[in-house]
């Protein structure tokens, strides 16, 4: 299995974390010429990543992803229960990817200092602290998302968080996180199928802030 992938997507770890937690080996490689590129999308059509090529099948969509690793690899189920209890993962899951992940994904352009509009940084992180208090309501945390297990509701998560951390960091920007969504965060990150996964995470989004800190401002990310 390929997995295409850079070292500062959420989307990326949140691919990683499942391999991690099943124990798979992925050979990872970067975009060719970058996402987006028409070399990349030769191999991945949509050219977006994480992409995953196993033999002739080529997958987008890290959701799509990953409930095919936890079927193709069923040691640890991931995605557990009956028919309500996995459509509540899959509501979590999506929960990320459509409401709690663009706000920050608006976000980007103001991590540069030089291009930053403080209003619209402010309302930004107002739109994400919002979604926050969302997951706050629709989770459990007991101890994990949906419940007493760790699933893919749980591996979507801890990158992203991260990356709302540092970002508001970046700005000086205080975003209020509730203690059941800050608690089970901490958790997650102390998880050894997690910790390496969010460690290489935080060192490419550490990167790329301090690339927007420094300039020229159109640096990919
Ligand atoms: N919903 C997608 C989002 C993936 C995504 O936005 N990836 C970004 C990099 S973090 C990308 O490939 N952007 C290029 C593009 O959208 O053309 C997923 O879950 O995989």
């Amino acid at each position: 299995m390929i997995l295409y992938a850079n070292e500062v997507s959420n989307f990326c770890a949140k691919v990683r974390i499942v391999l991690a937690l099943k124990c798979v080996d992925a050979e990872e490689r970067p975009p060719p010429d970058g996402y987006g590129s028409a070399r990349f999308k030769a191999v991945a059509p949509l050219g977006t990543i994480p992409a995953l090529v196993d033999g002739d099948l080529v997958l987008h969509e890290s959701d799509v992803i990953n409930e095919y690793l936890d079927e193709r690899y069923p040691a640890p189920p991931l995605l557990p229960g009956d028919a309500a209890g996995r459509a509540r993962i899959r509501l979590l899951t999506r929960f990320h990817d459509s409401h709690l992940e663009p706000p920050l994904r608006r976000l980007f352009a103001q991590m540069d200092p030089r291009r930053r509009d403080a209003a619209v940084a402010a309302r930004g992180f107002a739109d994400y602290q919002a979604q926050l208090a969302r997951l706050a309501a629709l989770g459990r945390f007991a101890p994990y998302l949906a419940g007493d297990r760790l699933t893919l509701a749980d591996c979507a998560y801890p990158a992203t968080l991260m990356l709302g951390d540092l970002m508001a960091a970046q700005t000086g920007i205080a975003v209020a996180k509730p203690a059941a969504v800050a608690d089970w965060q901490a958790r997650l990150a102390a998880e050894p199928g997690i910790a390496p996964a969010l460690a290489r995470a935080r060192a490419g989004t550490l990167a790329w802030l301090a690339e927007q800190r420094r300039g020229p401002t159109d640096a990919a990310r």
